[in-house]
């Protein structure tokens, strides 16, 4: 039986990755921080054949003890501060985290394999992020990186560091630069979460109005089912290698309004979306739209949930969920 290390097990990615290799026999373990995690109830309740260990990407030696414990063949590394507008906010933590975290993580793996140095393969979550104010359109691997956030900077840090120690040391560690990837499990911080779970509340009577930021970014989203699918598929390669993971077609904020309220009944959505300053960033990403034709060629990947499936996915589930309960 193969066995996986994940962190970030408690976001969006951590979830789809453990039910994928569940399903296909691994024994999975979990990196969860922090004490009495409230999350930790969560992944006990939805996966509960995952095994929880704590530790942080902050702490190297938490990191090595958890890789003691789970002794894994594959270890992805999903943990991150993730929220570009908060990296703002936070830059020296989101570069900790999101940046040096990378490199803590590479480090325990380098130390744990000793003189096996590809005895755990080694998959990083790099970004769209990364590519910012694009250079090139659409965005493949050899697109020059131009971050904008201090989230783009520290990933990008991040998946320089991995091609390093896959240079410096040979090891197995592959980085998929994912575009935008959504669900229902999406943190309602982001753009598309924020929105499906206004339009249920705003259908159902219990929300008038819903304020967002700017309605012109472009956005190249695809479904995270599909996306884990892909990291997952990397790190069976036989040589490690740096992919994007995208479905080569880009929607605005506005585009997923229109399709979010068409889906609820609610035909004019103008009158319920205001703008609010608080919510335009310092620095914007315009535009993403994916090259992933590497991904199809060599890893025989591609998505399978289109943009408008995916609204209505997560617009359902919301309407479910909001229906449920009272306020
Ligand atoms: P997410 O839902 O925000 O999950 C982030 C995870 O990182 C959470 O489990 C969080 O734990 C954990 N974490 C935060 N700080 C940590 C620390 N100091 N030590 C260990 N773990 C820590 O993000 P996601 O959407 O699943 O994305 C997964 C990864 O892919 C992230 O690295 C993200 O930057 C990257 N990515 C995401 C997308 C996308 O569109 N979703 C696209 C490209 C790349 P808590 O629950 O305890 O906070
Ligand atoms: O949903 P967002 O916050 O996602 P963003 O910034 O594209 O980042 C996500 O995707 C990256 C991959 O490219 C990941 F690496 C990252 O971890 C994260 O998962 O914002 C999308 C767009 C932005 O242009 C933002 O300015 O929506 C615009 N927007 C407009 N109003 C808003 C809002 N974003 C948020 N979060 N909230 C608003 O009210």
């Amino acid at each position: 039986m193969p066995r996986a290390l994940i962190t970030g097990v408690t976001g969006q990615d951590g979830y789809y990755l453990s039910k994928l290799l569940l399903e296909k026999g691994y024994e999975v373990y979990g990196l969860v921080r922090g004490q009495n995690n409230p999350k930790i109830d969560f992944i006990r309740e939805e996966l509960p054949d995952v095994t929880i260990l704590t530790g942080d990407l902050l702490d190297v030696s938490s990191l090595l003890r958890a890789l003691g414990k789970a002794n894994p063949d594959e270890f992805y590394n999903l943990g991150a501060i993730s929220f570009v507008a908060y990296s703002w906010e936070n830059a020296s933590l989101t570069s900790d985290v999101t940046g040096k975290g990378v490199l803590n993580a590479l480090e325990a793996v380098r130390l744990h394999s000793g003189d096996d140095l590809r005895k755990v393969r080694f998959y990083q979550a790099s970004s769209s992020e990364m590519f910012g104010k694009v250079q090139q359109v659409p965005q493949s691997e050899m697109t020059l990186l131009w971050p904008r956030s201090p989230y783009g900077v520290a990933k990008v840090f991040g998946h320089y560091m991995t091609i390093n120690y896959r240079e410096s040391y040979g090891m197995h560690a592959s980085s998929g630069i994912l575009f935008n990837h959504e669900s229902p499990m999406r943190g309602p911080e982001f753009v598309t979460r924020k929105i499906t779970m206004a339009v249920a509340r705003i259908a159902l009577g219990k929300q008038k109005r819903l304020a967002l930021g700017n309605l012109d970014a472009q956005r190249d989203w695809g479904f995270a089912g599909d996306y884990v699918d892909a990291m997952w598929r990397m790190v069976q390669q036989p040589e490690a290698d740096d992919y994007v993971v995208s479905t080569g077609h880009t929607h605005s904020v506005r585009s997923f309004l229109d399709v979010a309220f068409n889906h609820a009944g609610i035909s004019n959505w103008d009158k319920h979306v205001y703008q609010d300053p608080d919510f335009f960033r310092p620095a914007e990403v315009d535009l993403l739209v994916g090259d992933a034709s590497k991904a199809k060629e060599v890893l025989g990947w591609e998505p399978k949930v289109s943009f408008e499936d995916l609204v209505r996915m997560m617009v359902d589930s919301d309407l479910e969920r909001e229906r449920a309960t009272k306020d």
